[in-house]
């Protein structure tokens, strides 16, 4: 059944050409899920055939937020090891003492779907509440067949059970489980064999992996990339977040969709990454929460114009965020980005970090993906720190308001 939803009594920021793209007193249409027309309400032709008004009662109305790194599926919580960082033990001692990843492994192994689930769901309520209409979900604390396809599956559910898009990620090569320890290449074996049964079961949009000093070598994360690659799978990689391991290349010469983190990006990882059209996804908020200090190179990659994405990376051991607005703010008070950059890096350059064409800016035939806010200007989404500025969402076309 055609359905017709005009928006109006809103200032727009359609994000076109990568300006905020103002436009005030403006009118969409969402039409069956998509927009069919956007633009000053007063240019709004006559005879439209609408079914459904909403007045957004003068609110800023932006693309939906997309939220395009996150470990939000997870048995636990990992408090503690935040108090012992607090007392000055790193990240890394945690993570080789047995505890990190590790730690949230065999609590999510230990875990019920149905458990799973209804955290990831409240995580995911709370990220909604800011606006959030599309996130990614990678696995990662299951490693093994049966827990990682767990894991997807939560994913998968989480997208069923709430007005939410939701991108899977397969991260396998996120740590090594107990089970293979010294034996790091038979576990990049076994990653790479678990990689077909789990696409068949419709659970893989993307295969991510973690190259660096605690998780694997350039050369185990190439094989999952060629398993990924015969399966027509596209390539993410946490590259380059606590020393420079080459990675950014590496999955630059896959034509990965992103490298995430980067704070120990080189000058040819840019390159390389600049001429795949890979975008580089900042994490503000786990930089944050682990005390870093090597911010990643912000100016480099604007001046090469790769294209940067801004995400909480959610995860219970180096960023229990879940606000991204906050991860907005401290990208431009930390890394100086622009606030606009900051809304490109959380819609735009966020979907193209999924590979999503269809959503991320306010254009005829983009998905109908929406946030209004209790804002005038766009530049306020970073500006407030804090606060509830989201009045609602629609998502495909529906307006679901917030009550608050
Ligand atoms: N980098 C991260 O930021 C997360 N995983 C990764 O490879 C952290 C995961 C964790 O500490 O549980
Ligand atoms: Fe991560």
């Amino acid at each position: 059944m055609a359905n017709a939803t005009l928006f109006r009594d809103c200032t727009l920021a359609t994000l076109h050409g990568g300006d905020w793209g103002l436009i005030e007193r403006g009118a969409l249409l969402a039409q069956d899920g998509a927009i069919a027309w956007v633009g000053p309400e007063r240019d709004l032709p006559a005879g439209l055939v609408v079914h459904a008004e909403q007045s957004l009662q003068g609110a800023l109305l932006t693309p939906g937020l997309i939220d395009c790194h996150t470990h939000l599926v997870y048995g636990g919580h990992r408090a503690h090891e935040a108090e012992l960082r607090l007392q000055g033990a790193t990240y890394e001692e945690i993570a080789r003492a047995g505890g990190g990843i590790r730690s949230t492994v065999a609590a999510t192994r230990a875990a019920s779907e149905a458990d799973l689930l209804r955290s990831a769901c409240s995580r995911a309520d709370a990220l909604m509440r800011e606006g959030l209409t599309t996130i990614e979900v990678k696995s990662g604390y299951g490693l093994t067949l049966a827990d990682e396809a767990k894991c997807l599956r939560v994913a998968r559910a989480l997208g069923e059970s709430r007005a939410l898009s939701v991108r899977t990620t397969y991260l396998g090569a996120h740590a090594l489980p107990p089970e293979f320890e010294g034996r790091a290449d038979d576990y990049i074996s076994a990653v790479c064999d678990w990689m077909a049964p789990l696409h068949a079961q419709g659970l893989v949009d993307a295969v991510d992996a973690f190259c660096d000093t605690i998780g694997f070598t350039p050369a185990q994360t190439r094989r999952v990339f060629n398993a990924a690659q015969a399966l027509g799978l596209p390539a993410k990689l946490h590259a380059e977040q606590l020393s420079h391991q080459g990675g950014a290349e590496l999955a630059a010469s896959f034509g990965a969709l992103s490298c995430d983190h980067i704070e120990h990006l080189s000058t040819e990882g840019i390159a390389a990454m600049r001429a795949a059209g890979t975008v580089g996804v900042l994490l503000p908020a786990a930089w944050y929460c682990l005390r870093d200090t090597t911010p990643p190179p912000v100016a480099a990659l604007r001046q090469a114009g790769v294209p940067m994405a801004v995400s909480t990376d959610h995860n219970p051991g180096s960023s229990p965020c879940l606000s991204l607005l906050t991860a907005m703010h401290m990208a431009c008070t930390f890394w100086r980005l622009t606030p606009l950059e900051a809304l490109l890096g959380t819609t735009t350059h966020a979907a193209q970090a999924l590979g999503l064409h269809d959503r991320g800016t306010l254009a005829l035939g983009q998905r109908a993906d929406l946030a209004a806010w209790s804002v005038n200007h766009p530049n306020e989404l970073t500006y407030w720190l804090g606060g509830q500025a989201c009045t609602g969402r629609a998502v495909a076309g529906q307006w679901l308001p917030l009550n608050t």
